[in-house]
């Protein structure tokens, strides 16, 4: 590349980056975030999607070893080892999970939303801000972080999130509401091996933290423009996969929320 077009593509590049729409779908354990997320990117051509990296929680050194039987197995399965062991393994989980969510809010726009002509949007399954006011929090609750975790972990999130500031500010926040009834039923369809233990009581806590977030606004946040951010609530008590019209109306909410 000569250096002028380096420096036109660093410019649109940028001039995009800065008026990016930061968007993030929250909501309990198999709501169908990642659902809703691929009807967004299919609706609008403006809107990008970044999924949870749910799968390099599941093989965190990418090493392989060998079994008994001769078969290769990937090692590190953290999703697996926090489930199994939470005491043990929240901490680390947290920090993993917070860094992965960190890295896809700083991910730089997908190529064809550069020439776009509308504000390009994206938008990420969970954020920053579920990772500490609803993971974190819970499993500190739940003795499963300890105080001394609890407060190493708010002190790097905090600093984190102020040091990246404007480049990972949300423009708002969609909220897939559902009863932990529903979430339990969904997850026990999609059956994930790693989440075979989960029961609804853990589901039910994972709500009531949405709610005191997002609804009743009295979960204590650290970040004053978190606590002014405008929510979206969308009912996802309604099978919307393969309901078109469902569809078709909970996406005009969403245009008309972020126009
Ligand atoms: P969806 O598309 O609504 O069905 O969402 P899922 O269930 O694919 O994605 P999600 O975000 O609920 O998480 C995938 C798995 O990882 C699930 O077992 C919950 C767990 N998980 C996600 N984030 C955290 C976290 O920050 N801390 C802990 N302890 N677990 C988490």
């Amino acid at each position: 590349f000569s250096s002028s077009v380096l420096y036109r593509f660093a410019s649109s590049h940028m001039n995009r980056s800065n008026e990016i729409k930061r968007v993030s779908i929250e909501g309990n354990i198999a709501v169908g975030k990642s659902t809703f997320a691929k009807l967004l990117q299919s609706a609008g051509q403006d809107w990008e999607v970044i999924a949870e990296p749910v799968s390099k929680w599941q093989n965190v050194d990418q090493t392989t070893r060998q079994t008994a039987d001769g078969a290769q197995q990937s090692s590190s399965n953290l999703l697996e080892m926090m489930y199994h062991d939470p005491k043990r393994w929240s901490y680390t989980f947290q920090t993993f999970s917070c860094m992965s969510r960190m890295r896809t809010h700083l991910q730089p726009l997908a190529a064809r939303l550069l020439q776009s002509t509308g504000t390009p949007v994206q938008v990420y399954e969970r954020s920053v801000y579920s990772d500490r006011y609803i993971f974190a929090l819970n499993m500190f609750e739940l003795g499963c972080i300890n105080s001394t975790e609890w407060a190493v972990y708010q002190d790097w999130h905090s600093f984190l999130v102020e040091q990246f500031g404007h480049r990972i500010q949300l423009e708002g926040i969609i909220y897939l509401r559902a009863s932990p009834q529903t979430c339990m039923e969904r997850l026990g369809r999609r059956g994930r091996m790693e989440e075979e233990g989960i029961q609804l009581d853990y589901l039910e806590k994972l709500h009531m933290k949405h709610e005191d977030w997002l609804i009743n606004k009295s979960t204590k946040v650290h970040f004053e423009h978190l606590a002014k951010l405008p929510v979206l609530v969308l009912d996802a008590e309604v099978e919307f996969e393969k309901d078109a019209k469902v569809q078709d109306d909970l996406l005009t909410k969403v245009k008309d929320f972020f126009s």
